[in-house]
């Protein structure tokens, strides 16, 4: 296990992993503006509403910064990335309607359904996902490694992946309200997306079988660290900083409520240390990516630590 610093992960612009973010976010912007169909109809304009112009990108961003492990053609990583955001917008557009999570404002604007309606917003995400999959579709690859993609895809966020942890958080299916029973929801939630956004890179560059399930491992485990990290935040972080409301999730039953503060901070450390382990076989190329787990490890307060180790929490 990686020995984690005892002092504060501090990420200030200094830091690689947030340049690195930066300047991949307007490149992956560029991707999406030439993916998504100009604004000539009220669907297309509140399709680009939601993908465009927010959103911290860290989904293609492994995917991106892992396809560059297997030196994978910047065009069809970046493209194969971007179909990652479209994926994800649709999760969102979907999860904030009235009948999911009921949210007012994402990324800092109103949610799509607040600025044009729930019909649209419904066929906003309904239309998102077949453009992801005739966007792998169109890949400048063998047929091959395309059609493990779509097959990919599909499996990730159907019925037995996203969609299924979707199910389980809205109450629509029963499931144990246990520590294991909330990382399986986790896990299908959120975690089934960066993990394959992992296995999409090493399926672009012919990954060996060990490399591709040490990829899967950190996407898994750094889906993991983050919702864990979403849950802390939600209760324990501070709205200013944040940059949306806290305590959406008062009435849930999440990580935050099952171990409270302290030992949740525990757990984070834990799995990014262990998601920061599996991708020794990778040596310094794998850098980045160790950067953008301790990213997670930044995210909240209850993380820093004093000058004799002990933990900062407020
Ligand atoms: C509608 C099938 C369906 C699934 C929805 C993504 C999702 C499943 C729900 C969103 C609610 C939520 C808080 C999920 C936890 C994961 C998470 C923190 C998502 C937000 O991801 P970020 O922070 O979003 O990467 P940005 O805006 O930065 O892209």
């Amino acid at each position: 296990m990686v020995a984690l610093q005892p002092n504060p992960v501090t990420l200030t612009s200094e830091n690689p992993f947030l340049n690195h973010l930066q300047s991949f976010s307007s490149e992956i912007e560029g991707v999406l503006e030439g993916i998504l169909p100009p604004s000539t109809t009220c669907l297309h304009q509140a399709m680009r509403y939601s993908v465009l112009g927010g959103g911290k990108r860290l989904r293609s961003f492994l995917l991106w910064t892992s396809a560059q492990l297997f030196d994978v053609a910047p065009p069809q990583a970046l493209k194969t990335a971007a179909v990652f955001e479209l994926i994800h917008s649709y999760s969102l557009v979907h999860d904030d309607l009235p009948c999911m999570d009921n949210a007012d404002f994402r990324r800092g604007k109103p949610s799509c359904h607040k600025v044009y309606g729930e019909a649209t917003a419904t066929l906003v995400g309904d239309a998102l996902i077949p453009l992801a999959f005739q966007t792998l579709a169109s890949l400048d690859m063998t047929p091959e490694i395309r059609l493990e993609l779509i097959e990919g895809l599909g499996r990730t966020i159907g019925s037995k992946g996203l969609v299924a942890g979707q199910m389980m958080d809205v109450g629509q299916e029963k499931w144990p309200r246990t520590y294991e029973g909330l990382l399986e929801l986790e896990r299908l939630k959120t975690g089934v997306l960066f993990e394959f956004a992992l296995e999409a890179s090493a399926i672009l560059g012919h990954a060996s079988l060990s490399e591709r399930q040490a990829l899967k491992a950190y996407g898994r485990l750094f889906g993991q660290a983050f919702q864990m990290s979403d849950d802390w935040l939600d209760g324990c972080g501070q709205e200013s900083i944040i940059g949306k409301p806290c305590d959406q999730d008062e009435h849930k039953f999440t990580f935050l409520h099952l171990l409270g503060p302290d030992l949740l901070c525990e757990k984070i450390e834990a799995t990014v240390s262990e998601a920061i382990d599996v991708l020794e076989p990778f040596l310094a190329k794998a850098t980045p990516l160790k950067e953008a787990a301790l990213y997670v490890l930044s995210l909240g307060p209850c993380l820093r630590r004093d000058d004799t180790g002990a933990r900062n929490v407020p």
